[in-house]
């Protein structure tokens, strides 16, 4: 007999490749092919055909642990929870709310990020809550943002990437970060288009590519405005777009015209010839794109760099229609989703403003709570990790690591030590679990259903596939009996499907509108790309095409809640008639390059930069603890060119230090003429001696608050076999 599979969605990345799972006659979980979702059509990289392991694995936790005697001790449930509960509210009493912190992260489904602000604001009435995206495309958000008055990571469907005339890709490696995805990029170039790829390093993407351009790390904001001032002197710009589709193009244009070849060249490492090619690339062709990702956003002036890619779109009249636009490729499983509801320092639900008089009068009336009663904005998640121990006395952790993926990781690792009182939700006993006074075990993905919005912010339904272990409860539950403790009794449900049914209401009329979604809609349809209003309301920023989004699959098990609202299509595309801003045009913003927050100089004469390989994921919490994985990267590494290696007279595995002002790193060298000379890679998913983290420089950019953890002045010491602290493999 055919094991009945449930169809769902990957526990990891943005691009949430759809997978069916069967529960064997022995409760192992296997994953089986699922073609008929669009995005992955049955394709998986090696994270999402091994994540079952982690569900029957003896590395997770299946009971909550309480620190008794200096020792993290298994406890029952409720001990465990009344010692959070006791604690928040004993600093908030003494303290004030504020005392009390959350820090929530964008792999948790939409319903927990929802629950978690409201559970911060509501029940804590804190405004100390921030979350891992911080780390991740918050400028990317911002210049979309000033850009567009709107951001949605990608604002057409991937697919419109096979079809394009060009894609300039900065500082992404989907290689290795979204394998499926590289299909697109494939099919362009069979298609005929052109793909041009920005990374100081030759990765296994920049391989594929039809031009590769090395600059120099925090470089990318003279690079784009040196093409964009080529554009200019050649021609090449779209004027009758720039007059009726932008504002802002004379001071744009007189600031970019201030970045000669020769100079972003000196500048960059990019030689002129290049920087002409790359140009007539992007402009010979009728549809055109620039994505970026974490290569040109990860940095201090993130925000600035990602808004100088957006000029040279509109410039030339590459955004807001068919085919042609910029977009940023999203990280996290929800990274899309878990920016819009309410865990980031300055948001509400609906990608509403905190201190939007009228967006807290919409939600506080959802949560049935006076308006006054809601805090303002509050610390962005490295300022917030900074003051822990300060004011800050006791911190809720949901979904991140922190002690291995904050930049200044050592400093981090210190204040969370200096807390009165630190609770950790997790599978697993993470770093920063390691350190809490009390750790509660929670569902997996595959255990519970949800919610998610991918890179497209397509809306996607993931399906409880199996039943979870007995001792482990949901992150739902667990805010639902610490708001009951903390004495609301109404409000947090358990339920996902109650979650997202209040979730739709306090989106409703927000820039991100999920109210025409509901989960039977999610279930027969494959997705909803937001906006997606609930018919009784205008569209608003609602606009483009709405042509369909996905097979029908019939028979979801939802009950029809909602019914009445399901008419809006939903917005693969945006922007198409116009951009979300006031007077529907995009504007161009006048920026500058300027030097990274930390340059090279006679003691740190190199640069660092960061990133990801195919097999760990993120902090490695999951996925060091999954065998084949590990086998695959079993450690960190420094990647760094033949000359520099012998330069050090470090061989291939040999132990090297990579040290800055913040501290030392040691992990063995790989050698590699695909890295420029200036510059070594490591990747951060490693604790302990390897953890790049100690390393990087937690500068912020001063509008998205995004750290630097893209570039940081290093010099790299060969390092004796013998002497103490050379251990170079850390695992789990
Ligand atoms: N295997 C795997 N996949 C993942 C993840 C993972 O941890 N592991 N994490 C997910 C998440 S949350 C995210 S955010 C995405 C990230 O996805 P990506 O952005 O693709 O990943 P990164 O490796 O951080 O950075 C991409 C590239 O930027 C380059 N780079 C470094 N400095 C610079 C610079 O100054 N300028 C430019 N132009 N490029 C630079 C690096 O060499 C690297 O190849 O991946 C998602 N997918
Ligand atoms: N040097 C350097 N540092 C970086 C980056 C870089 O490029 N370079 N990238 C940054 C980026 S883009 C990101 S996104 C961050 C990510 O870094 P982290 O925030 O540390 O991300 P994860 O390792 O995914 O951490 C998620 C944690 O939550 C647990 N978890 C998973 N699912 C759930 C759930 O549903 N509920 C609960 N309660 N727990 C869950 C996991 O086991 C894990 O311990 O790292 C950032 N740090
Ligand atoms: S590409 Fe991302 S979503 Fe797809 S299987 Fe790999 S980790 Fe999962
Ligand atoms: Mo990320």
């Amino acid at each position: 007999m055919p094991k009945s599979a449930t169809p769902t969605h990957c526990p990891y990345c943005a691009l949430q490749c759809g997978m069916n799972l069967t529960v064997g006659p022995d409760a192992g979980v296997e994953v089986a092919e699922r073609a008929d979702f669009p995005v992955n059509r049955g394709a998986l990289c090696a994270k999402g055909r091994t994540a079952p392991a982690l569900l029957t694995s003896r590395l997770r936790l299946t009971s909550p642990l309480v620190r008794k005697g200096g020792k993290l001790e298994p406890a029952g449930w409720d001990e465990a929870l009344d010692r959070i509960a006791g604690a928040l509210d004993g600093a908030r009493h003494k303290h004030g709310p504020d005392a009390c912190a959350v820090f929530g992260g964008g792999g948790l489904t939409n319903e927990k990020a929802y629950a978690l602000g409201k559970f911060a604001r509501v029940v804590l009435g804190t405004s100390q809550i921030d979350y891992n995206g911080r780390f991740c495309m918050s400028s990317a958000a911002a210049a979309g943002t000033a850009a567009f008055g709107l951001d949605r990571g990608l604002p057409f469907p991937l697919e419109d990437v096979a079809r394009t005339g060009c894609v300039i890709l900065v500082g992404s490696n989907p290689a290795e970060t979204m394998p499926p995805a590289l299909r697109y990029f494939t099919e362009l170039r069979e298609n005929g288009g052109t793909l041009i790829v920005v990374d100081p390093r030759r990765t296994r993407t920049a391989e594929q590519a039809d031009l590769h351009l090395a600059p120099r790390p925090g470089t990318d904001l003279a690079l784009a405005l040196g093409l964009l001032h080529l554009v200019v002197a050649e021609g090449r710009t779209d004027e009758a777009y720039i007059r009726e589709r932008t504002t802002g193009w004379e001071e744009a244009r007189a600031a970019a015209m201030a970045h000669w070849p020769e100079y972003v060249e000196r500048v960059t490492g990019v030689p002129v010839p290049q920087l002409r090619e790359a140009v007539r690339l992007f402009c010979a062709p009728e549809s055109a794109m620039v994505l970026t990702a974490r290569g040109p956003e990860q940095q201090a002036k993130g925000t600035d760099t990602v808004g100088a890619w957006i000029n040279l779109c509109l410039a030339t009249g590459r955004a807001g229609r068919p085919l042609s636009g910029y977009g940023c490729l999203t990280g996290q499983g929800n990274g899309q989703g878990g920016r819009e509801h309410g865990q980031k320092a300055d948001q509400l639900p609906g990608y509403r403003k905190l201190t939007d008089p009228a967006a807290r009068r919409h939600v506080a009336e959802v949560w049935g709570v006076d308006p006054d009663s809601l805090p303002g904005p509050g610390r962005s998640a490295y300022e917030l990790l900074d003051a822990l121990g300060t004011d800050i006395r006791t911190l809720l952790v949901m979904g991140s690591n922190p002690v291995v993926s904050a930049p200044r990781a050592a400093h981090v690792e210190e204040r969370l030590r200096a807390l009165d009182f630190l609770a950790v939700c997790d599978v697993v006993l993470s770093e920063t679990a390691e350190l809490a006074d009390v750790v509660l075990p929670v569902t997996q993905w595959a255990e519970e259903t949800g919610t998610t919005t991918n890179l497209e912010g397509r809306v996607l339904l993931r399906r409880q596939a199996v039943a979870p272990p007995e001792g482990v409860r949901s992150d739902l539950e667990v805010l639902h009996e610490l708001a009951a403790r903390l004495g609301v009794e109404k409000g947090f449900p358990a339920d996902p499907e109650e979650v997202f049914e209040e979730l739709r209401r306090a989106s409703a009329g927000g820039p991100a509108d999920y109210s025409g979604i509901t989960y039977r809609r999610l279930a027969e349809e494959n997705g909803v790309f937001w906006p997606c209003p609930a018919p009784e309301r205008p569209v608003g920023a609602a606009t483009g095409d709405s042509t369909g989004t996905g097979a029908r699959t019939g028979g979801s098990g939802f009950s029809a809640k909602g019914t009445p609202a399901e008419v809006h299509p939903g917005t693969p595309r945006m922007f198409l008639d116009r951009f979300a801003t006031e007077d529907g045009r995009a504007r161009f913003v006048p920026v500058s390059h300027r030097p990274s927050a930390e340059e090279p100089d006679e003691e740190y004469p190199l640069l660092l930069t960061t990133g990801r390989v195919l097999a760990q994921y993120q902090s490695g919490a999951q996925t060091r603890r999954v065998d084949e994985l590990n086998a695959a990267a079993p450690g960190p590494f420094v990647e760094l060119h033949p000359r520099l290696a012998a330069r050090l007279g470090a061989a291939e595995g040999d132990p090297v230090a990579v040290v800055s002002r913040r501290g030392r790193a040691t992990a063995p060298a790989r050698i590699s003429a695909g890295i420029r000379p200036d510059t070594v890679f490591m990747p951060f998913h490693w604790p302990g001696a390897g953890r790049a983290n100690t390393v990087t420089n937690p500068a912020l950019d001063p509008t998205s608050r995004m750290p630097e953890f893209k570039v940081c002045a290093v010099r790299v010491e060969p390092v004796d076999r013998d002497q103490p602290g050379a251990e170079v493999a850390v695992r789990a």
